[in-house]
């Protein structure tokens, strides 16, 4: 073969790698990478289950700035104390240890080849499937980002008090539907929400002392006995399904519909035809499809706008871009 033809092979492959992700990326570079990566978060997530819950919304954290590049890892350092880490949005993030201890098991085995973004994207997957949630296929070969900025993350994370419009738009940003929008919320059937989020629904909605009409009465009675008015009480949350906290179900949308929905974002996908027939769906077919829309929307979610190729870098640790 001469030079020239290997040259013009060459170049078709960067240009292939450079467009998109594939699976089995790490097939002959690291060819036990993604096991490592599932036995490792199934450990983790047997014993603790809340790291599920924490290792899907890092997943969507990080998706949601910048793409999914691993921004989210970044820890503030002297040189840059104001990561998306340190952002209002990632206060009550977790699962970072996880990330941590997968990413030095895999530099010991194979040194600078494997992402943070890529072991976070499998992570988010095994984690799920550890707690019986949906599966989805997760193509490989996504770099890290070498910017992380506190500001970006305040500005794009989706905040708990916007209205539907507002939670839509901030989906279409992201080249996602508001099927998408109510698909994804559905990860609301396992986890946490901190009382702190909702003191203003609970106990000064409008600014006089009043609650908001939106949540059930006897829902936001039973909400003020776990969730103290004391406004320097930052520790107290509540499951934000509280039907089946822990089981990746269709209940987030039972209680929904319920008017238990726990922030405004949740509430408010009653507000919409489109998200509220959705959920309507979901309620009185027990979720017949809501496991196959979350898998395919996480589908999507996992490859908005990745880093391939020469892009990015390779981090050594996680928590820092690469000097
Ligand atoms: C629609 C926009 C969204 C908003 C406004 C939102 C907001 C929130 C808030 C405020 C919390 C509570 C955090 C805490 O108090 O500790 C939370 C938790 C959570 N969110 Fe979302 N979220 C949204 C979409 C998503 C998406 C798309 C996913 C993943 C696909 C997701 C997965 C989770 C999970 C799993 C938790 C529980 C975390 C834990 O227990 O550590 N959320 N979300
Ligand atoms: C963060 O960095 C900025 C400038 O780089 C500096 O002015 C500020 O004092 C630093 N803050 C902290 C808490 O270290
Ligand atoms: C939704 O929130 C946005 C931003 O706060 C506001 O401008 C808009 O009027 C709200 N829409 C509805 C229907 O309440
Ligand atoms: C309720 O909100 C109003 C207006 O923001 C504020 O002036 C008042 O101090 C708040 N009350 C409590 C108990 O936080
Ligand atoms: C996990 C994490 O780093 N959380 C940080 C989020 O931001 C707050 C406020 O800046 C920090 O105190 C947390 O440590």
């Amino acid at each position: 073969m001469t030079n020239l033809r290997l040259l013009a092979i060459f170049l078709i492959f960067s240009i292939a790698n450079a467009q998109g992700l594939k699976l089995g990326f790490y097939e002959s570079s690291c060819p036990e990478a993604e096991e490592i990566v599932h036995r490792m978060t199934k450990q983790y997530v047997s014993h603790v289950h809340n790291f599920a819950a924490g290792l899907i919304r890092m997943n969507f954290h990080d998706c949601a700035v910048r793409g999914c590049d691993a921004s989210v890892l970044v820890d503030p350092s002297a040189s840059n104390n104001q990561t998306e880490k340190t952002a209002i949005p990632n206060e009550t993030l977790r699962g970072f240890e996880v990330i941590d201890a997968i990413k030095s098991a895999l530099e010991k085995k194979c040194p600078g080849v494997v992402s943070c973004a890529d072991i976070l994207a499998l992570a988010s997957r095994d984690a799920s499937t550890t707690i019986s949630g949906p599966w989805w296929e997760v193509p490989t070969g996504r770099r890290d980002g070498i910017v992380s900025l506190a500001s970006e993350a305040n500005a794009l994370i989706p905040s708990p008090f916007s209205n539907v419009t507002t939670l839509k738009q901030n989906f279409a940003a992201l080249g996602l539907t508001a099927k998408d929008l109510v698909v994804l919320s559905g990860a609301h059937t396992i986890g946490v929400g901190h009382c702190f989020i909702i003191r203003n629904r609970l106990y000064n909605f409008t600014g006089n002392g009043d609650t908001d009409p939106s949540i059930s009465p006897k829902y936001a009675e039973w909400l003020k006995t776990r969730c103290p008015p004391t406004p320097s009480d930052m520790k107290s949350f509540v499951f934000m399904d509280r039907i089946t906290p822990k089981v990746f179900d269709e209940k987030y949308f039972t209680m929904v519909t319920e008017k238990r929905g726990l922030f405004t974002s949740d509430a408010t996908l009653m507000d919409d035809q489109e998200t509220r027939t959705y959920i309507e769906t979901q309620v009185k077919t027990a979720g017949s499809t809501f496991a196959k829309d979350f898998a395919e929307s996480m589908t999507k979610m996992i490859n908005i706008g990745v880093l391939t190729g020469s892009q990015g870098e390779i981090r050594k640790t996680c928590g820092s871009i690469n000097l």
